[in-house]
Protein backbone atom coordinates (compact mmCIF):
# COMPACT_ATOMS: atom_id res chain seq x y z
CA UNK A 1 0.00 0.00 0.00
CA UNK A 2 1.32 3.38 -1.08
CA UNK A 3 0.36 6.62 1.57
CA UNK A 4 1.15 10.23 0.44
CA UNK A 5 1.28 12.46 3.78
CA UNK A 6 0.73 16.11 2.82
CA UNK A 7 1.45 18.50 5.38
CA UNK A 8 0.99 22.29 5.06
CA UNK A 9 2.73 25.72 5.62
CA UNK A 10 4.15 26.54 8.82
CA UNK A 11 3.94 22.67 9.87
CA UNK A 12 7.93 22.52 9.40
CA UNK A 13 8.28 24.94 12.59
CA UNK A 14 6.84 22.52 14.71
CA UNK A 15 8.30 22.88 18.27
CA UNK A 16 10.35 25.62 17.67
CA UNK A 17 7.42 28.05 18.63
CA UNK A 18 3.87 27.56 20.18
CA UNK A 19 4.61 24.49 22.35
CA UNK A 20 1.33 25.09 23.94
CA UNK A 21 -0.37 24.29 21.13
CA UNK A 22 1.55 22.15 18.82
CA UNK A 23 3.71 20.23 21.88
CA UNK A 24 7.15 20.76 22.11
CA UNK A 25 7.70 18.07 19.05
CA UNK A 26 9.82 19.12 16.06
CA UNK A 27 9.23 18.36 12.32
CA UNK A 28 12.00 16.13 12.18
CA UNK A 29 9.87 13.79 15.23
CA UNK A 30 7.30 13.50 12.98
CA UNK A 31 9.22 12.18 10.13
CA UNK A 32 10.69 9.56 12.04
CA UNK A 33 7.49 8.87 13.69
CA UNK A 34 6.07 8.63 10.08
CA UNK A 35 9.10 6.18 8.75
CA UNK A 36 8.94 3.94 12.08
CA UNK A 37 5.24 3.74 11.16
CA UNK A 38 5.43 2.51 7.79
CA UNK A 39 8.53 0.13 8.20
CA UNK A 40 6.12 -1.23 11.23
CA UNK A 41 3.02 -1.59 8.97
CA UNK A 42 4.93 -2.41 5.44
CA UNK A 43 3.42 0.43 3.56
CA UNK A 44 5.25 2.79 1.14
CA UNK A 45 5.21 6.32 2.36
CA UNK A 46 6.17 9.55 0.70
CA UNK A 47 5.58 12.96 2.67
CA UNK A 48 5.63 16.18 1.18
CA UNK A 49 5.35 19.44 3.29
CA UNK A 50 4.79 22.71 1.55
CA UNK A 51 4.13 26.65 2.55
CA UNK A 52 2.54 27.02 -0.71
CA UNK A 53 -1.35 26.03 -1.79
CA UNK A 54 -0.67 25.46 -5.00
CA UNK A 55 2.07 22.80 -4.52
CA UNK A 56 -0.32 20.88 -2.47
CA UNK A 57 -2.96 21.12 -5.22
CA UNK A 58 0.09 19.68 -7.36
CA UNK A 59 0.98 17.14 -5.57
CA UNK A 60 -2.31 16.10 -4.80
CA UNK A 61 -3.17 16.07 -8.48
CA UNK A 62 0.16 14.22 -8.57
CA UNK A 63 -1.23 11.19 -6.64
CA UNK A 64 -4.07 10.38 -8.98
CA UNK A 65 -3.31 6.84 -10.12
CA UNK A 66 -0.47 5.85 -8.01
CA UNK A 67 -1.01 6.65 -4.55
CA UNK A 68 -3.76 4.11 -2.40
CA UNK A 69 -4.10 6.77 0.52
CA UNK A 70 -3.73 10.43 1.42
CA UNK A 71 -3.15 11.67 5.10
CA UNK A 72 -3.64 15.63 4.88
CA UNK A 73 -3.49 18.22 7.57
CA UNK A 74 -3.45 21.33 5.41
CA UNK A 75 -2.61 23.77 8.15
CA UNK A 76 -3.90 27.00 7.90
CA UNK A 77 -5.59 26.03 4.41
CA UNK A 78 -7.71 23.63 6.16
CA UNK A 79 -9.62 27.23 6.96
CA UNK A 80 -9.35 28.72 3.41
CA UNK A 81 -9.20 26.05 1.02
CA UNK A 82 -11.37 25.00 -1.74
CA UNK A 83 -8.81 24.84 -4.36
CA UNK A 84 -7.60 21.60 -2.11
CA UNK A 85 -10.84 20.56 -1.40
CA UNK A 86 -11.38 20.45 -5.34
CA UNK A 87 -8.26 18.37 -5.74
CA UNK A 88 -9.11 15.72 -2.66
CA UNK A 89 -12.76 15.46 -4.76
CA UNK A 90 -11.08 15.17 -8.40
CA UNK A 91 -8.52 12.34 -7.22
CA UNK A 92 -11.72 10.82 -5.54
CA UNK A 93 -8.13 8.61 -3.32
CA UNK A 94 -9.22 7.91 0.19
CA UNK A 95 -8.19 10.90 2.74
CA UNK A 96 -7.94 11.14 6.22
CA UNK A 97 -7.69 14.72 7.96
CA UNK A 98 -5.48 15.34 10.23
CA UNK A 99 -4.69 18.18 12.71
CA UNK A 100 -2.47 18.27 16.06
CA UNK A 101 -4.33 20.33 17.89
CA UNK A 102 -8.21 19.94 19.11
CA UNK A 103 -9.27 22.60 16.31
CA UNK A 104 -12.75 22.31 18.25
CA UNK A 105 -11.61 24.41 21.11
CA UNK A 106 -9.95 26.97 19.75
CA UNK A 107 -10.85 30.35 17.71
CA UNK A 108 -14.33 30.09 15.91
CA UNK A 109 -12.87 30.41 12.43
CA UNK A 110 -10.68 27.14 13.02
CA UNK A 111 -13.92 25.16 13.38
CA UNK A 112 -14.27 24.95 9.81
CA UNK A 113 -12.29 22.87 7.16
CA UNK A 114 -13.17 22.44 3.55
CA UNK A 115 -10.50 19.88 2.87
CA UNK A 116 -12.34 18.00 5.51
CA UNK A 117 -15.59 17.74 3.48
CA UNK A 118 -13.58 15.74 1.17
CA UNK A 119 -12.27 13.42 3.89
CA UNK A 120 -12.89 10.06 5.78
CA UNK A 121 -11.86 10.93 8.56
CA UNK A 122 -10.92 14.34 10.80
CA UNK A 123 -8.28 13.48 13.82
CA UNK A 124 -7.78 16.29 15.86
CA UNK A 125 -5.65 17.12 18.99
CA UNK A 126 -3.95 13.67 19.47
CA UNK A 127 -0.74 15.25 18.78
CA UNK A 128 1.54 13.41 16.24
CA UNK A 129 0.01 10.10 17.39
CA UNK A 130 -2.83 11.03 15.06
CA UNK A 131 -0.79 10.35 11.79
CA UNK A 132 -0.01 7.31 13.24
CA UNK A 133 -4.20 6.60 14.01
CA UNK A 134 -4.59 8.26 10.25
CA UNK A 135 -1.94 5.83 8.46
CA UNK A 136 -3.56 2.61 10.52
CA UNK A 137 -7.51 3.89 9.69
CA UNK A 138 -6.08 3.94 5.79
CA UNK A 139 -4.36 0.58 6.16
CA UNK A 140 -7.40 -1.15 8.02
CA UNK A 141 -9.57 0.04 5.49
CA UNK A 142 -8.19 0.24 2.17
CA UNK A 143 -5.02 -1.99 1.67
CA UNK A 144 -5.66 -4.42 -0.94
O1 LIG B 1 -3.60 21.67 14.76
C1 LIG B 1 -3.17 21.61 13.60
O2 LIG B 1 -2.53 20.65 13.18
C2 LIG B 1 -3.37 22.79 12.65
O3 LIG B 1 -3.62 22.26 11.36
C3 LIG B 1 -2.07 23.59 12.68
C4 LIG B 1 -2.15 24.86 11.85
C5 LIG B 1 -3.37 25.69 12.21
O4 LIG B 1 -3.48 26.80 11.35
C6 LIG B 1 -4.64 24.88 12.14
O5 LIG B 1 -5.72 25.69 12.56
C7 LIG B 1 -4.55 23.66 13.04
C8 LIG B 1 -0.91 25.72 12.09
C9 LIG B 1 0.38 25.04 11.82
C10 LIG B 1 1.47 26.01 12.17
O6 LIG B 1 2.39 25.37 12.98
C11 LIG B 1 3.16 26.14 13.78
C12 LIG B 1 4.29 25.52 14.26
C13 LIG B 1 5.12 26.21 15.09
C14 LIG B 1 4.83 27.50 15.45
C15 LIG B 1 3.70 28.11 14.97
C16 LIG B 1 2.87 27.43 14.13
Amino acid sequence: MKILVLNGPNLNFLGIREPGIYGKNTFADLLRLLEETAKAEQIELIQYQSNHEGDLVDKIQWAYGKIDGIVINPAAYTHTSVAILDALKAVSIPAVEVHISDVDAREPFRQISYPGLACEKTIKGHGLEGYREAILYLKEHYAS
